[in-house]
Formats: C-alpha cells, structure tokens, sequence
C-alpha cells in the first residue's frame, strides 16, 4: 500500500470508529454503524485492488474492461468446460438455441452447480469487488451462463438486463453482469454490442437502437463488468468458428433469481469455498418465505438502512 492509500486507510479506520474529535463515543444505532461499514469495506476492497478507474468506466459509460483477472490457462480450461457441457447438452435433447431452431448459437445454463471452475470464477476477486460497488454487498447470484455465439446469426434482440420491469427502470442497477471474455471479442467474433451511458437512460432500447452500438472489443482473458441498465446485446460472429463467452449475473438481494441454484447446490459445495459463496448462491435468503412461517431469520442481517445504493 503507497502512503496515499494508506491516508486513505486510516479515513476509513476513523470513520468506522464513528467518532469525531468533539465526540468520544458513537451513539448511532447499531444498523446504521453496520450499514457504513458495509460501505467501508467496498471503498477499502477498491482501493486496494487499484480498480479506481474502472468505477469511472462504470459509472460514465456503465461498462469496464477488467484485465488480470486469472492468469490464461482458466479461460481455456472454460472455454473446455462450457463446451463439454454444452456437448452434453445436445447430445441429451436439451440444448438450448439463441437464435431460433434452425440457428447455430446456444446456451449452457446452470454452470454454477456444474463444475469446480466456475465456483472458483464467481469469487474472483476484481470483478466481484466491481459487482458489489454496483449492487451492494448483499448482491446475490441470478445465473450463471455459456453463451455460444456462431457465424450466420442474427445479432440478439437488444436489452437491458431489467427484464419485465416497466420504464422508468431505477436510477441504480438492480442487477449487473460479469461477462468472461473466453474468446476474443471483436466486431466480427460477434463482441457483446453496448449503447455506451445508456445506463444512465433509464429505459429499454427504441427500436433501431442497433445503429447506436458500438461492439465491446476485449482480448481473452478479460473480464466486462456492466451494468444491469446498460442497453447492450450478443453481436453477430461473421467468421468461421465460436465465441464462448460466459456471464455470470448478479441481483440485488430483493429480485428473484433466474436459477435457484440454492436449490441445486449442496452444502459439500457450499464448505469447500470462502463464506461468502453461500450467501452468493442465496443460501441466506429470506425470500420466499414457505408454509406460512415468517422469512428465513439468516437473510436479515443485511435490513439495515443506508442512504447509499451500494450499502
Ligand atoms: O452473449 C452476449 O454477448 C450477451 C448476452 C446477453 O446480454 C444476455 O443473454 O442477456
Ligand atoms: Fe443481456
């Protein structure tokens, strides 16, 4: 840590005592000393990681390009998985197509509950410490997805990821993605097209929004970390091969997952990684409550107020 960082430091440790120079002891309520040091520990996880710049990127443009994230060598071993899986897939009846029956890109759903690696690419540490400054510590799993991408497709329908939530969609996001550049994403690999600072519009695209993309151009190996209110869409490959890429999305605590991957998970899994991967799957929500008991007590901790929407 540069002597910077650690002034910065030393704020954050000030803060969290709650106390100012005329004052000796902090009177707040406990949930809202609770709230702030949420708060404090996304600032010092960004600082850091040195990802300052990338909340600018977010925040201006409501995309970042991650690098370093995992050294190469886990791109491939995804690149392997996702499509084993995807092989498997098809070769049970279930594949799952994006572009119509007669198209060649599909979908490999579920790979959180599928495989070793992708327990180990949700908690990578840059883009998670991304993903909590856009949703909040809470911030919890929705799905976690293979998007294979091949050449004679259309380009997908363009989106946010704010589905079946009426304009005007809130000024903050309720979900964001993690986008794993697995192969490279160029114009003609068919690179996820975005509307830069259309997350600040607070709506779904017009039609013909597809002239006001630009595609997001990112070597393999990165990590895209966008917002959920950014218009964006699956570009179209015009060149022989495929375009793995694998998102993993994220909710605010509130919003229903799109895989109850709680569900499918076992506590096996849920002991061999860091603590915080089981509340990442949802294993301490409260929602739904069942058989008319009350919401699951382990999900309350984090009802606390903040004035932030990162809190
Ligand atoms: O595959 C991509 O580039 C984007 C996929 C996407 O945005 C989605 O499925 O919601
Ligand atoms: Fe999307």
């Amino acid at each position: 840590m540069n002597s910077e960082n650690a002034t910065k430091a030393e704020g954050v440790q000030k803060r969290r005592e709650g106390v100012s120079e005329t004052q000796t002891e902090d009177i707040r309520p406990r949930a809202f000393i609770e709230a702030h040091e949420r708060l404090d520990r996304i600032y010092s996880e960004i600082l850091h990681l040195g990802l300052e710049r990338h909340i600018v990127e977010l925040e201006l443009y409501g995309y970042t390009v991650l690098a370093d994230v995992k050294p190469i060598g886990f791109f491939d071993d995804l690149r392997k998985t996702i499509l084993q899986l995807g092989a498997e897939d098809a070769a049970s009846g279930k594949k799952w197509p994006l572009a119509g029956p007669d198209g060649g890109s599909y979908l490999v759903p579920w790979l959180l509950a599928r495989g070793r690696i992708f327990e180990e690419a949700v908690m990578a540490e840059k883009p998670l410490a991304l993903v909590s400054w856009l949703l909040g510590e809470s911030c919890q799993i929705s799905s976690n997805h293979g998007h294979v991408r091949v050449e004679g497709d259309p380009p997908q329908g363009l989106h946010n990821d704010a589905p079946m939530v009426p304009d005007p969609v809130p000024d903050h996001a309720m979900t964001c993605n993690m986008m794993w550049v697995i192969d490279e994403f160029t114009r003609e690999s068919g690179a996820t097209l975005v509307v830069p600072g259309s997350h600040k519009r607070r709506g779904h695209p017009n039609p013909g929004a597809h002239r006001t993309t630009v595609p997001l151009e990112a070597p393999k190996g990165s990590v895209i970390v966008f917002s959920g209110n950014l218009i964006h869409g699956a570009g179209a490959r015009t060149i022989p091969g495929e375009r793995v890429g694998m998102t993993v999305y994220f909710k605010r605590m509130y919003v229903q997952p799109q895989e109850d991957l709680n569900a499918v998970i076992s506590d096996e899994v849920v002991a061999r990684n860091p603590p915080r991967f089981a509340h990442l799957i949802g294993r301490d929500n409260p929602y739904p409550a069942k058989d008319f008991g009350f919401f699951n007590a382990k999900g309350m901790k984090y009802m606390a107020r903040t004035l932030d929407s990162r809190g």
